[in-house]
C-alpha cells in the first residue's frame, strides 16, 4: 500500500516537474513600467494580463506594427485611471499585470504557436489576456486555447477588412487571412463591424458560410440594427479582436492600410458596451497599430481603447462585475 502511495506521489511530482518545464516562464514588468503605469505600492490579485506581441511578418502596405505594443504601453501612462463614465478606477477593481515581451520567432507558425502557449498559460490561471500586436495574423494563435476550451466561441471583430482570404501573397497565415484561419476551428463564429474592404473571393466564401459570419458593413452604419447584434451575441462566450483600421482613417491613420468610412470613437464604445452587457468576453487583442513618430494621440487612443475594453468586460459581466 505504502509503496503504491509512494509511487503515486513521485509520479505526481514528476508530472508537476514536467508541466513546469513545458510551461512558459511568464516575466512581468514592474507595475509602474507596465500598462497604465500602476503604482508599485498598490497590491492586487490580477484578473487581466497584458501581452505585448509585436509580430510583424506579412504586412502588405505600411510597416511598423512591431513597435505597437511598446508605444501603447508608453501612451497608457497618460490615460486617466479614473473612468468618469463608470465612476471608479477600474484597474483597482480588476488588477492588471503586464508581461515582458517574448522573443518572436521569424517563422510565423512557430510565432503563432508561442502566442497560443502564452494565452493557454494565462487561460489556465483563469485570467483575461489583453494582447497588443503586432499584426492581425496573431489572432488565430491568440484564440487557439479558447477554441479548445469552449464548446462555442464567438469572435467580435472590428476591422476595415474581412480578412477571409484563404491566403495572401502565398501566405496562409497572412494578416489578410486572420479571420479565415480562426474559422478553421469549426466551433468558432464571427460578428464583424466596420468592414469596407473585401475581395470577390471572400464574398463567395461569405455566402457559403453565412451561418457562421455576420457582417455589420461600414456603409450601413447609420442603419445598424443593434437589436439584431444583441440577439446574435446574447449569452455567447466572446473573444474580441480589434484591428485598429476598423476605425475611420481620420481618427486612426497610424496603421498600414487605413481606409475612410470607418468607425468613430463613440460608436465603437457603444458596440463594446453592448457586447459586455450581453455576453461573456473572455479575452481580447488589439493589433495593426503602426505608430507615427511625433503623433502620440493615435497611440493614446489605442491605450484608452484597451482600458475601456477591459473595464467594460468586467464591469458588465454577470459573473465578474464590480
Ligand atoms: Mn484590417
Amino acid at each position: 500500500m505504502n509503496g503504491k502511495r509512494e509511487l503515486e506521489k513521485t509520479s505526481q511530482e514528476y508530472l508537476i516537474k514536467i508541466s513546469k518545464k513545458l510551461g512558459l516562464k511568464l516575466k512581468y514588468f514592474s507595475n509602474k513600467n507596465g500598462f497604465l503605469g500602476i503604482d508599485n505600492k498598490f497590491s492586487f490579485k490580477e484578473k487581466v494580463i497584458v501581452v505585448p506581441f509585436g509580430l510583424e511578418k506579412t504586412v502588405s502596405y505600411g510597416g511598423g506594427t512591431r513597435n505597437g505594443p511598446k508605444e501603447i504601453i508608453k501612451a497608457s501612462h497618460q490615460v486617466e485611471l479614473y473612468d468618469e463614465e463608470l465612476n471608479c478606477e477600474p484597474y483597482k477593481k480588476i488588477g492588471i499585470k503586464t508581461l515582458k515581451p517574448f522573443k518572436i520567432n521569424k517563422n510565423i507558425k512557430k510565432a503563432l504557436k508561442k502566442m497560443s502557449q502564452i494565452n493557454e498559460e494565462i487561460l489556465n490561471k483563469k485570467i483575461f489576456p489583453m494582447t497588443f500586436g503586432g499584426e492581425h495574423s496573431i489572432t488565430p494563435g491568440c484564440i487557439a486555447p479558447f477554441a479548445k476550451k469552449y464548446k462555442n466561441l464567438c469572435l467580435l471583430h472590428f476591422d476595415a477588412h474581412a480578412d477571409l482570404r484563404e491566403s495572401y501573397n502565398g501566405e496562409k497565415f497572412s494578416h489578410a487571412s486572420a479571420i479565415k484561419r480562426c474559422l478553421d476551428y469549426k466551433n468558432v463564429s464571427v460578428i464583424s463591424f466596420g468592414i469596407r474592404n473585401i475581395s470577390k473571393d471572400e464574398i463567395l466564401f461569405l455566402k457559403k458560410s453565412s451561418s457562421r459570419i455576420n457582417i455589420f458593413w461600414a456603409k450601413d452604419k447609420i442603419n445598424w440594427n443593434y437589436n439584431k447584434f444583441i440577439k446574435l451575441i446574447k449569452n455567447k462566450t466572446v473573444y474580441l479582436t480589434f484591428d485598429v483600421d476598423g476605425l475611420d482613417s481620420s481618427i486612426m491613420p497610424a496603421t498600414g492600410t487605413p481606409e475612410p468610412g470607418g468607425l468613430l470613437w463613440d460608436e465603437t464604445l457603444k458596440i463594446i458596451k453592448l457586447a459586455a452587457k450581453n455576453s461573456n468576453i473572455v479575452g481580447a487583442d488589439i493589433n495593426e497599430l503602426s505608430p507615427i513618430k511625433g503623433f502620440d494621440s493615435y497611440n493614446f487612443l489605442v491605450a484608452k481603447l484597451a482600458y475601456k475594453i477591459i473595464s467594460y468586460s468586467f464591469k458588465f459581466n454577470k459573473k465578474s462585475k464590480y
